[in-house]
């Protein structure tokens, strides 16, 4: 069943808080992976507001479906989402990436309840998550599997040992989903080491493959619906999105893959991002 036009517009506003407390935390934290951390910001909600079966109240609970955020970079915007969820208090983030604060730049697992999989050394997260989902048949388990990746982080050879590894133990309680925004840490992915065609390449590796807009609710929420659907197979989502997305100085420029923000800049990206909160839209870079 597709998404009401209530719950659509109760996940857009999430999505302009969880932007909001991005932007304040890369202030707290003096620094931050800008881009990455708002292209996935529909991703993220979607999973967190509506899909996953979890209890903040027991993070640990054994049959929660499990996420795995293999571009750990994009920790500064998970950390106010798993706040926000409930799974630790708000005020902790103002010593995101102190000395002495849970938080690292990239999440710790033993440290911040919610995380799943320590991530931050790229390509490591997809084959953590080929683990966790074996293991819930193993298990006989009913928890699903969800893998976010960047799209520059597909460029790492272990991505496609675990999509091979996924294909071929069946895996279809995985589903995979890139945050295609077409940009790496310093210039597209296309110039770096081109993905193109990245849908094939998927399907090539034996998984089920949807391209969507990776900022419109609606087309994310079908794709994830169809994969929890499928059978027999792993479902690579690949969303395409725009790095920046909401604040209009940062979006689609690798400049802003990280960085700081005076007082000044901060009110500028907030005013952006309420100005823009309603807007969605095809990633202007990914094909
Ligand atoms: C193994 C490894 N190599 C290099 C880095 C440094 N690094 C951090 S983010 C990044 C770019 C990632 O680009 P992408 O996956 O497209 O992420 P996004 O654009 O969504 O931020 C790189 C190279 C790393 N974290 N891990």
């Amino acid at each position: 069943m597709g998404l009401t036009d209530s719950q659509v517009a109760t996940l857009k506003l999430k999505a302009q808080q969880i932007r909001r407390k991005t932007i304040e935390t890369v202030v707290w934290a003096g620094g931050g992976h800008l881009g990455g951390a708002l292209s996935q910001v529909e991703i993220m909600v979607l999973l967190y507001y509506h899909f996953l079966n979890i209890d903040p109240k027991r993070p640990d609970w054994a049959d929660r479906d499990r996420v795995v955020l293999s571009k750990g970079h994009g920790g500064i915007g998970y950390a106010p989402l798993l706040a926000d969820r409930g799974y630790f208090s708000e005020g902790l983030l103002e010593e995101f990436n102190h000395t002495g604060s849970p938080f690292g730049m990239h999440l710790d697992r033993l440290k911040v309840p919610g995380v799943d999989a320590s991530t931050g050394s790229l390509g490591h997260g997809l084959p953590m998550a080929v683990g966790m989902a074996l293991g819930a048949r193993l298990k006989g388990a009913a928890w699903r599997t969800y893998c976010i990746l960047g799209d520059g982080e597909c460029n790492e050879g272990s991505v496609w040992e675990a999509a091979m590894a996924a294909a071929h133990f069946r895996l279809d309680t995985l589903t995979a989903l890139i945050d295609r925004n077409g940009l790496c840490i310093d210039g597209t992915t296309e110039a770096i080491m081109a993905l193109e065609p990245l849908a094939d390449k998927w399907r090539a590796f034996g998984w089920e493959v949807t391209a969507v807009d990776g900022h419109d609710f609606r087309e994310l929420a079908g794709a994830i619906e169809a994969a929890r659907r499928s059978t027999g197979r792993p479902t690579a989502i690949i969303a395409r999105t725009v790095k920046g997305k909401g604040v209009d100085f940062m979006e689609d420029q690798a400049a802003w893959h990280y960085g700081g923000l005076d007082s000044e800049r901060a009110a500028l990206a907030l005013q952006s991002i309420d100005r823009r909160s309603d807007t969605a839209g095809p990633g202007r870079r990914a094909p």
